[in-house]
C-alpha cells in the first residue's frame, strides 16, 4: 500500500498505483486460476508452495506464472509463497479490538531501553535491534481479522515490517548468512521460529513458512496509530492466517529451531498450528 505496484497483465487497464490489498487479491484470484487451469489444486497449502519453490528457475515454470514472476518481485513473492491469503477488508471497518491476553506484560514498558533481540540460527548470537531498524523496512499496511479462540473478531488496520523483509535484510534465520529469500529458499534455513516477551511469560511459535508468509508482519501501528502498552508495543506479530493466540504482543526475543518451539496455548492443550 505504501509503494507502487504495476500490474503484471498489459491487458487489464488498471491504474499504477493499487493498494497492497488489490494486489494481493489480484495474486490470490490469479494463483487459483493457474492452479486451476494445471491440476495443481491439490497441491494448496503448504507442500504446494514447497513445490512450486523447488521448482527450477526458469524452466518447469508453465507460462501464466513466468509472467507474473518477471513483472514484480514483490508481486511473485505473495503469490510462490503462500497459496492462501487471509482475506482483506475495507479500512473503514477496522475497529479497536479490547485489549484480550496480558500474559507477558506485567511490567511497565521502558519504550526507550526496549530491543528486539535476535537469536542467530547458526551461531547462535545474540543480535539487537531497535523500533528504528524495523521502520526502516518497506512499511506494509492490511486490514485483516483478529480472530480469538474465544470466539470473537475484529477487522483491525495493521501497519508494520513484513518478518520475510526482515529476514531477507538480517540473514539471521539461516546457519550460513544467507538471507532468507522466500523465492528461492536457502536449503539450510531454520524450519521454526520462535518468539517470546522480554520476560518470557508469554511465547509462541511458528513454521517458516507461516513466519515467511507475506502477511505475516512485525507490527508497530494499529488503527493509524502507535501500538498502546496493552495491544502488544512497541513491537507485535500479527499472522491474520492464525488464531489472535499466535499474535505476540511486545516481543522481546526471536529464536529459531529446529523443532517446534515452546508455545503457550499449546502447553495448555491448543491445537499448535492455531490456523485457521
Ligand atoms: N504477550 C501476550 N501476547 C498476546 C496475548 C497474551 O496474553 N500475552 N494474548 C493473545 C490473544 S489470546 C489474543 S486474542 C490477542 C489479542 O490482541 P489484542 O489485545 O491487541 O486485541 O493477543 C495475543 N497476544
Ligand atoms: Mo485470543
Amino acid at each position: 500500500m505504501t509503494e507502487p505496484i504495476r500490474t503484471p497483465d498489459p491487458l487489464t487497464p488498471k491504474p499504477r498505483q493499487q493498494s497492497e490489498a488489490a494486489v494481493l487479491a489480484d495474486a490470490r484470484r490469479r494463483s487459483r486460476r493457474s492452479f486451476i487451469g494445471l491440476g495443481l489444486a491439490s497441491l494448496a497449502g503448504l507442500g504446494g508452495w514447497r513445490w512450486l519453490l523447488s521448482r527450477p528457475d526458469d524452466a518447469g515454470i508453465p507460462h501464466p506464472l513466468r509472467q507474473v514472476l518477471d513483472a514484480n518481485g514483490r508481486l511473485s513473492r505473495a503469490y510462490f509463497k503462500e497459496t492462501r491469503l487471509a482475506p482483506e477488508f475495507a479500512r473503514s471497518r477496522a475497529r479497536t479490538p479490547r485489549e484480550n491476553g496480558d500474559v507477558g506484560l506485567d511490567s511497565e514498558l521502558d519504550a526507550d531501553a526496549w530491543r528486539l533481540r535476535v537469536q542467530a540460527y547458526g551461531t547462535g548470537k545474540l543480535q539487537e535491534f531497535t523500533l528504528a531498524d524495523i521502520k526502516a523496512l518497506p512499511k506494509v499496511e492490511m486490514t485483516t481479522e483478529l480472530k480469538c479462540i474465544e470466539g470473537w473478531s475484529v477487522v483491525v488496520h495493521w501497519a508494520g515490517a513484513r518478518l520475510s523483509d526482515f529476514l531477507a535484510r538480517y540473514p539471521l534465520a539461516t546457519r550460513n548468512g544467507r538471507p532468507a529469500d522466500p523465492l528461492h529458499p536457502p536449503a539450510d534455513l531454520a524450519p521454526y521460529v520462535g518468539m517470546l516477551t522480554p520476560d518470557e511469560q508469554y511465547y509462541v511459535g511458528l513454521d517458516m513458512a507461516s513466519a515467511l508468509h507475506p502477511q505475516t508482519l512485525l507490527c508497530y501501528e494499529m488503527n493509524g496509530q502507535p501500538l498502546t502498552p496493552g495491544h502488544g508495543a512497541p513491537l507485535r506479530l500479527v499472522t491474520p492466517l492464525k488464531y489472535g493466540i499466535k499474535h505476540l504482543k511486545r516481543i522481546g526475543t526471536i529464536a529459531f529451531a529446529d523443532t517446534r518451539p515452546k508455545d503457550y496455548w499449546a502447553e495448555l492443550g491448543y491445537d499448535w498450528d492455531a490456523g485457521h
